[in-house]
């Protein structure tokens, strides 16, 4: 008989798997001060903002066998999109806990930050936390992107922590979570109210990084997943030889997993938004460089290809840029807008009340897009760029373009086309055993940064490229990563985004790399396949393209091996 709470004999082989802890975490450990931090950008802003955060130093641990630990009681927090090995945070903090003291408790908070608020919670045993070890998703206790920056939620918070005798709240998200983590432990700290907060660094975007954060978890594993369907996709294109395939891939602003996957793929053209921004482009010349290749390559008989799109592409495009920033504004709050049902009277609306210059770009766009760009934005007043299907729209103008060339004469292929969108897909995987190792070790750690009462710091490792006996396991006060922004029209601290870097060692590896792949003389795909969790290490424990160049070219590398890519 079918039984339907039967395990797959990978989830069964998967759970037994124990993840790999530094040294220093297996025995009881004190801090040691490294360095001590300011905020990212505007300084003088930020340290009015968190008097009682600011400046504190980064940490580092190091054993103390002569330490004496108590029980503790903790609450956890999964904010943000799914990324994979959020449960193994949550059961590197379960036995963290417990390996301070046997009668230490950990509490999830269900649904997001929303539980804290309203008291929502479970307490995560021992049986529980052992369904979900070396398992993707957020599901043992659920997510939620509920904003948490307003006094009376950080209020009911304490109620409940202080109900259930929660010494410490770990938050494991990304930018705007760990921005939120940042503001509770200053409210906390200001108020005199004895609870800690500890943040996680997650996302599959890989942009919640700095001198201090190395990686995100779960951009290895999402980062690998989409590798291999976009090698899967190359390895049709390449039998069939008849479809040029425009896949659209997650990041929601910068583009660290389209260059991942380029680098793990190299398919035939490949967008980056930051190249895109710097170079001033307008969405014409972004069509120009995906045209050169279909052309080039028609030329030699291929009319077959693939194009790498970042999801977060228009708004680096500038003048799309000022327009999505003008509509953010004209729509946060805007009940005379959410009350319109039609589309025609929204696009109008929309049309009357932008400035002219955004009006003249907004009216260039095709319908579908331009309605895309006005839907709700997130609860942090960000366009939801998942749900825009640019590499569509790029599809038509290439079209466009392709058959004025046609009626010119100077090409003379077929251009069909597919569109994908891989996001989702990736964010719930299994996690690679990089992202099951160090989503352990990140939440191993912050129970040790709870035990050591710091507050208002982030789960830090670092030496993530090498093998885990050489990670080291510290804090970094979370305000220093701070700088001001703009969101919904008012400017507000927030955690700086680590956008791809045009000098680092993955964008001068891709520049170097991909004139050869967007030509017609030579296929130069590569096939990643599936992430492997049993076998070799060298296919088993490899570690993304990205943290290989950076931390080559940070430790000094002479010359970074462009062959290893
Ligand atoms: P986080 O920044 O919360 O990790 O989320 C990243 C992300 O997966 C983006 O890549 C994507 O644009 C967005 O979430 C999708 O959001 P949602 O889950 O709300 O559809």
């Amino acid at each position: 008989m079918f039984d339907e709470n039967k395990k797959s004999p990978l989830q069964v082989a998967r759970a037994t798997y124990q993840p790999k802890l530094p040294e220093v975490l297996k025995g009881n450990v004190r801090i040691k001060v490294i360095g001590q931090t300011e905020a990212a950008e505007d300084k003088e802003a930020i340290k009015a903002l968190f008097p009682k955060s600011y400046g504190k130093p980064v940490v580092e641990l190091e054993p103390d066998d002569t330490k004496e630990t108590i029980a503790m009681n903790v609450g956890v927090i999964l904010s943000g999109g799914q990324a994979p090995g959020g449960h193994n945070v949550i059961s590197g903090l379960y036995d963290g806990v417990k390996h301070n003291h046997p009668d230490s408790k950990l509490y999830g908070f269900l649904g997001g930050p929303s539980g804290l608020i309203d008291h929502k919670y479970i307490e995560l045993t021992g049986d529980i936390i052992d369904n979900f070890r070396n398992m993707g998703g957020f599901d043992i206790i659920g997510s939620g992107r509920t904003k948490l920056e307003e006094e009376w939620q950080f209020d009911k918070g304490a109620e409940i922590c202080q109900k259930l005798g929660i010494k410490a709240i770990v938050i494991i998200g990304g930018d705007d979570s760990n921005t939120n983590a940042c503001m509770l432990a200053e409210y906390y700290q200001q108020k005199n109210i004895d609870i800690q907060v500890i943040g996680c660094p997650k996302t599959i975007d890989g942009d919640l990084k700095n001198e201090n954060i190395e990686i995100s978890f779960g951009f290895d594993t999402a980062s690998k997943v989409y590798s291999e369907l976009i090698g899967n996709i190359q390895r049709d294109a390449a039998s069939a030889r008849k479809y040029w395939h425009f896949i659209r891939l997650m990041g929601r602003s910068a583009s660290h997993i389209t260059l991942e996957c380029a680098l793990q793929t190299h398919p035939n053209v490949c967008v980056i938004s930051e190249e895109v921004a710097a170079k001033q482009w307008h969405l014409s010349n972004v069509i120009d460089l995906i045209v050169d290749s279909v052309v080039r390559r028609a030329d030699a008989g291929k009319n077959f290809g693939t194009v790498l799109v970042p999801e977060g592409l228009l708004e680096f495009v500038p003048d799309m840029r000022s327009l999505i920033a003008e509509l953010n504004e004209l729509l946060a709050d805007n009940k005379k807008f959410k009350m319109l049902k039609a589309d025609d009277e929204k696009y109008s609306y929309v049309l009357k009340n932008l400035s002219s210059k955004n009006a003249a770009v907004y009216e260039t766009l095709p319908l579908f897009i331009a309605k895309q760009l006005t839907m709700d934005r997130d609860d942090h007043g960000n366009v939801q760029v998942s749900l825009i299907e640019t590499e569509k729209m790029l599809i038509e103008m290439v079209k466009k373009r392709l058959s004025i060339l046609k009626e010119e004469g100077t090409y003379k292929g077929k251009f069909k086309t597919l569109s994908h969108f891989f996001g989702y897909e990736g964010r719930c995987a299994f996690p690679s055993n990089f992202d099951a190792d160090y989503c352990y070790t990140l939440g191993f750690n912050a129970s040790v940064l709870i035990a050591e009462g710091l507050t208002g710091y982030m789960s830090i490792i670092h030496n993530t490229y090498y093998s885990v006996d050489k990670w080291i396991a510290g804090g970094v006060p979370i305000v220093s990563m701070m700088n001001m922004e703009r969101r919904n029209g008012k400017d507000v601290p927030v955690i700086k985004k680590a956008l791809v870097d045009l000098k680092g060692a993955p964008y001068k590896c891709l520049e170097a790399l991909r004139p050869a792949w967007s030509s017609g003389d030579k296929d130069n795909f590569a096939f990643p396949g599936p992430i492997q969790f049993f076998g070799p290490s060298e296919v088993c424990d490899r570690r993304t393209r990205t943290l290989y160049l950076e931390t080559a070219m940070r430790d000094g590398e002479e010359n970074v091996d462009n062959a290893k890519i």
